[in-house]
């Protein structure tokens, strides 16, 4: 299939920087077992994927600002354009192993995501998104799934961590919405989470308390597949509130009028 110069550019660099997580993600397991542990080593993996990253967007559109988790804000000659990149999301699976884990690219206009693309370097499943071109997984179209019932679905979330946000509140929303679905998931990687929304995987997926690298390549995702996201209030940008509800537009309605009271 044929994409844009842009997707081109994102795909080549998330694809080398997988390459390099990939092989990184080989050496956790003899870690696992030495005394140091592999925490050290996963940062610098982060770090070193995080600069390959950096290095080939900014090569390819040298003006552009990027947004990076392990490198904070650098601004470009062109304010118009920002990269915003989380070059390991899902760090705690990898960390253990666990094969959900993604390098997420988003493009950013003035405001608005145009571009995004998540990939997962372990199963070699790579999504694709650019604003009014549509979404793709392996260069198969997407479209979110189409059940309308909650009783249905299978929910994604996320679970806050130690020290983060306000646990007491995760409680009571899994609690409503365990009560009301066929099933609800925790992965772990918020941008795959989005990436399964959109692939139709999961029906739903909300979290609170998240950056907007976790979320800027994932949102276009959804859209592109012809669903819906939005912060926790219905009204607010899940990339500046940093709470995410995604769905088609009847799980995602569902979602909201369910969560948005919770958090009052
Ligand atoms: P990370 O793996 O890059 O940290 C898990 O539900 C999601 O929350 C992941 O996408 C994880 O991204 C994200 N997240 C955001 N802030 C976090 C934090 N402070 N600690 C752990 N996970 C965080
Ligand atoms: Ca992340």
């Amino acid at each position: 299939m044929l994409h844009s110069a842009l997707i081109n550019v994102m795909v080549k660099a998330a694809r080398r920087a997988g390459r390099s997580l990939k092989r990184d993600l080989g050496e956790i397991e003899n870690l696992q077992v030495s005394l140091k542990g592999p925490a050290n080593f996963v940062s610098l993996a982060d770090k070193r994927a995080e600069q390959m990253l950096l290095e080939d967007l900014t090569k390819a559109r040298p003006g552009y600002g990027f947004i990076g988790e392990e490198g904070g804000a650098r601004e470009g000659q062109d304010k118009t354009h920002t990269w915003i990149v989380d070059p390991l999301d899902g760090t705690t699976n990898f960390l253990h192993g666990i094969p959900q884990f993604a390098i997420s690219i988003g493009l950013q206009r003035e405001g608005t995501i145009i571009a995004g693309v998540i990939y997962n370097p372990a199963n070699d499943e790579l999504y694709i998104a650019e604003r009014g071109k549509g979404a793709f997984l392996n260069d198969q179209r997407l479209r979110v799934a189409g059940r309308r019932q909650l009783g249905d679905c299978v929910i994604g979330c996320g679970l806050p961590h130690i020290g983060r946000g306000d646990h007491d509140l995760s409680r009571r929303e899994m609690i409503e919405i365990q009560n009301r679905v066929a099933g609800l998931r925790r992965f772990g990687a918020a941008s795959l989470d989005m990436a399964f929304v959109a692939a139709g995987r999961l029906d739903g997926y909300w979290e609170r308390n998240l950056q907007s690298w976790d979320m800027a390549a994932g949102q276009i995702m959804v859209r592109e597949a012809g669903g819906t996201v939005s912060g926790i209030e219905g009204n607010d940008d899940a990339l500046t509130s940093g709470n995410v509800i995604s769905g088609n537009e009847a799980i995602h309605a569902e979602l909201l009028k369910i969560l948005k009271p919770l958090g009052k």
